[in-house]
């Protein structure tokens, strides 16, 4: 029998499109995010379409209490039937160099980025080792390999989840818990909108010239890396368009 995949950022871009696969292949779901009715509404799109169990839990990663309290509302029988935790929401706020950065943007990447993805993953974690193992899915970027101009303090944060993963596995290996980290290049979904700050013509232009990935690319791939058989991990996945060889070298026709 499969067991809960929980995703965090499923309303949107990499996480609805992890939501579709998994319940496509007949995994119930823990979807999460703070858009409660594109939650609801991908609820009854895949409880139709796939026959699974589809829990939604809306909250914002931010707000400790609240990622707390809606991992707690859970039923023991949910609880005990966690296998695959997917970090996945995160963004990135505006694009500049550090002497010019804007506070707030700064903290809205790094409490979702990194405090975010630290209060879900203290949650859940000692409950996959309560299950008796599972896998942690962290989504980071190549921006968590490389720098690039006005990525700064994006790209701190990704480096940071980059680094968490390596430490997680350390910390998990003797759980039997897999520790996955998964870094995409230039993938059009919603993040260059909120990037840019609603601003579309902005944000498409990041795409223009060339063939981006797509959320489903990343999903497929993280489907695979969490259906390898028990005894195999692939430890960092690092995902770019074929036009795309580093983060600021993109080949633009
Ligand atoms: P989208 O903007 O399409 O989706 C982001 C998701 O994160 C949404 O579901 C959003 O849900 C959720 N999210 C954001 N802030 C919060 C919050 N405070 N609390 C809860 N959920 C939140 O972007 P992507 O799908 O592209 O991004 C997914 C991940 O992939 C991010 O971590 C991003 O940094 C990373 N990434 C993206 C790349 C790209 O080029 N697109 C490349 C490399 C990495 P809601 O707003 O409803 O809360
Ligand atoms: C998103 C990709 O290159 O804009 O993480 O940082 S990039």
């Amino acid at each position: 029998m499969n067991k809960y995949v929980f995703i965090t950022g499923a309303t949107a871009g990499f996480g609805e499109a992890c939501a579709r696969i998994f319940a496509q292949n007949g995994y119930p779901l823990i979807i999460t995010g703070r858009r409660a009715e594109r939650l609801e509404s991908l609820k009854d799109e895949l409880t139709n379409e796939y026959n699974i169990d589809v829990i939604v839990l809306t909250f914002d990663v931010r707000d400790q209490k609240e990622v707390s309290d809606a991992i707690n509302s859970l039923e023991d029988s949910v609880l005990g039937q966690i296998h695959t935790l997917i970090n996945n929401a995160g963004l990135a706020v505006g694009r500049g160099p550090i002497q010019n950065g804007v506070l707030d943007d700064w903290e809205r990447m790094i409490d979702t980025n990194v405090k975010g993805l630290l209060f879900v993953t203290r949650k859940i974690a000692p409950i996959l080792i309560n299950n008796g193992g599972g896998h942690i899915i962290n989504v980071a970027s190549i921006a968590g390999k490389e720098v690039y101009p006005g990525g700064n303090v994006y790209c701190a944060s990704k480096h940071a989840v980059d680094a968490l993963s390596r430490a997680m596995r350390i910390d998990m290996v003797e759980h039997r818990i897999k520790v996955t980290n998964i870094a995409p290049g230039a993938a059009e979904t919603e993040f260059s909108i909120v990037r840019f700050k609603g601003d579309k013509d902005t944000a498409k232009s990041v795409y223009d010239g060339y063939e981006p990935l797509r959320a489903e690319d990343i999903a497929e791939v993280i489907f695979f890396a969490a259906t390898r058989p028990a005894h195999v991990t692939l430890n960092d996945i690092v995902i770019m368009p074929t036009a795309q060889a580093s983060s600021m070298v993109i080949h633009k026709e």
